[in-house]
């Protein structure tokens, strides 16, 4: 008996064990089929950062060592856009695959605005999410939030990213510059304080707290003058908008940042388990520059540049994070900007005087604000350790063509009458093909359309150049065509419409075609 029983002890305690190796190798085998199958991905997108200003796009002035490791890894794209040369309209392309100037109220919002993403149509974060991913979004938002204009700051804050996909969220409302300067995560404000309640107006002044116009000694970043920034200070900086309340929910610009970093952090390391989608905004290097102390002075180009020199430390740290997660085989890191770079943008920050000879456009002509080509050509990298082979690519590809081309990863359908903007190029986003799109229309004040290296801009009458004493940017805007040769001219220095008026009419064909096109017509 003593023995039969302790055979069948034994004989159990060998099945147990043999079926849970079997399990364990099932499981383990799952895990890894589903690893293989779905990586994690990360789209970090910088804040008007431009084409010229990383090193491994030419920037000689500034060195960006951890970009720099992270294209020379992975796949350095030459031909790289956002659909815009402002932000909101290249976040909601990015977030629908529609081109944003097809629906009004899509231009640079202000900090109360309501949100502009439906919540019942395919968004990017839902690709993923009906791919069984978790979803975030850690950083800059500027897409709206609530349904009005007139909306609390003081409860729940909906609908807003939660509601358009992702799972988690820990953003800012609209932009550094702008009011509320408060972090928002999942519809409430962090640090909120019932007793010191926040209130936010765009029209009038409201509270008594001292702003930029009539109090500039208080100010330890000056705005340039005749700019909008001149209404409530924070942290000796002042916004466009008026705040009151939220004394403690306030950011200081020098930890904004980090904060950012530490959540997008910690939000990988929770998440490790695959797959795990997270959009990480980061604010740099858009105005007001205010970079922590540790790089304050660095770059020796003023705070623009020492604002990149923190961006490209956040990189690597993501770097780093992901590595010591375990997970660097089986993640996707890709990085753009939301548009081209200006310098400046409001502030007395250093970026004209002391910009030392360097080019943040490139070889590139116009920048933010421009239909020229440094309005929406930005650096473009993608990574993913052992599975790209890295290369440089000269593929035309857009920000709006990721819905389409993860759609296409993960074999799914998206409705005909949504995102239909965005263009399956999953595979010159791997590095596979060289070729991209082969039409592709920019966007600023004006349009422009580009095919088979032919760029035609619509004629248009707004001004040649944005404010000669501010921005100080060429436009591309012209009463009469323009038609440039990107192949041989990616400078826009010879506009050759007279020569070739078949290929205006070409083109002007295609972006009427483009612009009047029923959705549902792919
Ligand atoms: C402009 C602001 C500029 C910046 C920009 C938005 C003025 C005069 N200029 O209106 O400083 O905030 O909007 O930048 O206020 S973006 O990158 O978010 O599109
Ligand atoms: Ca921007």
């Amino acid at each position: 008996m003593k023995r039969k029983t302790g055979v069948d002890f034994w004989s159990k305690l060998f099945l147990v064990a043999i079926a849970s190796i079997g399990y364990i190798t099932v499981y383990s085998q799952q895990q890894k089929n589903a690893a293989q199958q779905k990586p994690n991905v990360i789209f970090i997108y910088a804040d008007d950062l431009g084409y010229g200003d990383l090193s491994c796009y030419g920037a000689t002035k500034i060195k960006t060592p951890n970009l720099d490791k992270l294209a020379a890894q992975g796949i350095r794209f030459t031909n790289g856009h956002c659909t815009s040369s402002t932000c909101t309209p290249s976040r909601y392309a990015l977030m629908t695959g529609q081109y944003p100037w097809r629906k009004s109220g899509t231009g640079v919002l202000p900090g109360d605005a309501a949100l502009i993403i439906p919540t019942d149509k395919t968004t990017l974060p839902k690709i993923f999410k009906n791919a069984g991913y978790t979803t975030g979004i850690v950083g800059k938002w500027h897409l709206g939030l609530g349904n009005e204009v007139a909306k609390s700051w003081n409860g729940v804050i909906k609908p807003g990213p939660n509601e358009v996909g992702f799972d988690y969220s820990f953003i800012f409302p609209a932009t550094a510059d702008r009011v509320p300067t408060v972090f928002i995560e999942n519809h409430i404000v962090v640090a909120l304080d019932t007793a010191d309640p926040i209130a936010v107006d765009y029209k009038q002044k409201i509270g008594n707290e001292p702003t930029g116009k009539e109090n500039p000694e208080l100010l330890k970043l000056k705005a340039t003058p005749g700019h909008g920034h001149e209404n409530t200070i924070v942290n000796g900086i002042g916004r466009i908008g008026f705040m009151t309340g939220g004394k403690i929910a306030r950011w200081t610009d020098e930890e904004m940042p980090l904060t950012f970093l530490q959540k997008a952090k910690e939000y990988i390391e929770f998440n490790k388990k695959p797959p795990f989608f997270l959009y990480y905004a980061l604010t740099e290097p858009h105005v007001p520059r205010m970079p922590s102390t540790i790089f304050k002075g660095k770059s020796g180009l003023g705070l623009r540049g020492d604002a990149i020199l923190q961006l490209d430390w956040a990189v690597g740290e993501i770097m780093k994070q992901v590595k010591a997660a375990g997970i660097e085989k089986n993640t996707i890191i890709i990085f753009s900007s939301d548009n081209g770079p200006v310098l400046d943008d409001g502030y007395l920050d250093g970026a004209v005087t002391q910009l030392n000879g360097h080019t943040p456009w490139g070889p590139l002509r116009g920048g933010k604000y421009s239909v020229l080509e440094a309005g929406t050509r930005v650096p473009f990298i993608v990574n993913w350790p052992g599975k790209l082979q890295s290369k440089v690519s000269d593929a035309m590809i857009s920000q709006i063509d990721f819905i389409a081309s993860f759609a296409k990863m993960f074999n799914q359908e998206v409705p005909a009458s949504e995102a239909f903007d965005s263009e399956n190029i999953l595979d010159a986003l791997l590095g596979k093909t060289n070729k991209g799109r082969t039409v592709l229309v920019e966007h600023s004040s004006g349009l422009a359309i580009i095919k088979d290296g032919w760029k035609y801009i619509e004629p248009n009458n707004g001004p040649a150049n944005t404010n000669p004493k501010l921005t100080n940017i060429e436009t591309g805007n012209l009463p009469t065509p323009q038609l440039y040769n990107l192949k041989d001219d990616i400078g826009e220095k010879n506009n050759l419409a007279e020569k070739y008026p078949e290929i205006i009419k070409e083109l002007q064909d295609l972006l009427q075609q483009i612009k009047t096109k029923k959705t549902g017509e792919k």
